[in-house]
């Protein structure tokens, strides 16, 4: 019996679609950095009636009736993240981590002040000050880069601090791959009275799961989104220390949004609570092992590796200067034999960034799989044949069959049909 039954009836091509998309999600190898597959449990919960139910609000204090059953999700997202990182105050409603940062600007800044982040092609984040988006209109970025051997110069950073003497000194990443010093960013940002904020997007599992160290202590305002290492359903979460909770709660609800997705905030439940286990503190091991596992090997094979390395989920790939190929090449090539990656600008890239000189590699999906060292060194051999062969359709068809019978050892969903 078909687990779409309802659907399969109603919407045929819809449900056509998810079919193929759970058949690419099964048969292929899911190797951008911020992806993950989601439990069934927590695909369950997504697909619950709470996504009929309006929260404005927050529990105990809604606008709206007939909460008796939200509050208990949101009370219990808000107290198993606590448990998890060891927040003064949590708010999980943001929809996803763009808002989160937005909320979280809003909140404590005003209009036209200004903001230290990370350079983008040096590993920030879009809404880390992108000229592009919204929040480079409202408030005035300022960027730190890394240094040429990959590391941040906090030497350097406390001089911008001092000379622009920002009001926000904002880490975090989503294309880095080094552990940042936690202690520096907020000596620094103490030194010059800004406010700390970090953006732990991409490393929030690793944290959670004790893998890597945990910035809550530290800074001011810690924003992620739940999706990623956390392998939650999308979303985005606020922690900060008490002083700032009040300002954080307001800028979310009415701030910037209505109501809550409760249906996502009902699978958050359920993925903390996954995270709270002892075997999410093995996965999150087990992605640092196979991260580093693949930079040595990719190395191996003569990639350039970005930054020098790797602390955490992912490498950054110079594919141009290494292998000869764009990344947008390399990103087609790699679909092609059924890994997904994502192309990516380097430090200071001098290439457009729809066809940049680099590619990211993530492993958390390929660890919610089971797989570790061995299947990853051939995970890493499957890229360098695909690369370092992209003309020759054979080869990569042969590279394609490889990949798909690794992934049919490793099933996702068993009873997704
Ligand atoms: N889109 C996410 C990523 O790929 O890193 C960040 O927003």
């Amino acid at each position: 019996m078909s687990y779409f039954l309802n659907l399969k009836k109603q919407d045929p091509r819809v449900y056509k679609s998810v079919l193929g998309e759970i058949k690419r999600q099964q048969e292929g190898l899911e190797m951008i950095a911020s992806e993950n597959y989601v439990s069934a449990a927590v695909l369950e919960a997504l697909g619950t009636v709470f996504t009929n139910k309006y929260s404005e609000g927050y529990p105990g204090k809604r606008y709206y009736g007939g909460q008796e059953f939200t509050d208990v999700i949101e009370e219990l997202a808000i107290k198993r993240a606590k448990k998890l990182f060891g927040a003064e105050h949590i708010n999980v409603q943001p929809l996803s981590g763009a808002p989160a940062n937005m909320i979280a600007y809003s909140a404590v800044l005003k209009p036209g002040d200004k903001i230290l982040g990370m350079d983008l092609s040096h590993g920030g984040h879009l809404t880390h000050g992108h000229p592009v988006t919204l929040s480079a209109k409202i408030y005035n970025f300022i960027r730190y880069k890394t240094t040429p051997d990959g590391k941040i110069n906090y030497k350097e950073l406390e001089k911008i601090a001092i000379k622009e003497k920002p009001k926000m000194i904002l880490a975090g990443f989503s294309a880095y791959t080094r552990q940042l010093d936690y202690k520096k960013f907020s000596a620094i940002a103490k030194k010059v009275r800004a406010i700390s904020m970090i953006d732990i997007a991409h490393i929030a599992g690793l944290i959670a799961g004790k893998a890597i160290p945990n910035p809550v202590p530290y800074f001011d305002i810690v924003t992620t989104t739940t999706h990623k290492t956390l392998r939650g359903p999308r979303g985005g979460m606020i922690m900060c220390k008490k002083g700032f909770a009040k300002a954080i709660d307001k800028a979310a609800f009415p701030g910037f949004q209505g109501g809550p997705h409760m249906n996502n905030i009902a699978a958050l439940s359920v993925a903390l609570g996954e995270a709270l286990e002892p075997s999410f503190k093995k996965y999150a091991k087990q992605i640092i092992k196979n991260a580093k596992i693949l930079e040595q090997e990719l190395r191996k094979y003569g990639f350039k590796i970005m930054f020098g390395g790797t602390d955490n989920h992912m490498v950054l790939l110079n594919v141009f200067s290494s292998k000869g190929v764009t990344g947008k090449e390399a990103e087609v090539v790699l679909d092609k034999i059924g890994i997904t990656i994502n192309k990516n600008m380097i430090p200071d890239d001098p290439r457009h960034p729809m066809d940049p000189s680099g590619i990211r590699i993530g492993v958390p999906a390929a660890t919610t799989r089971g797989m570790k060292e061995k299947e990853i060194k051939l995970i890493a051999q499957y890229i360098n044949d695909a690369i370092s062969n992209h003309k020759n359709n054979k080869t990569l068809k042969q590279v394609n069959k490889e990949v798909k019978k690794l992934c049919k050892k490793f099933p996702i969903y068993k009873n997704l049909k």
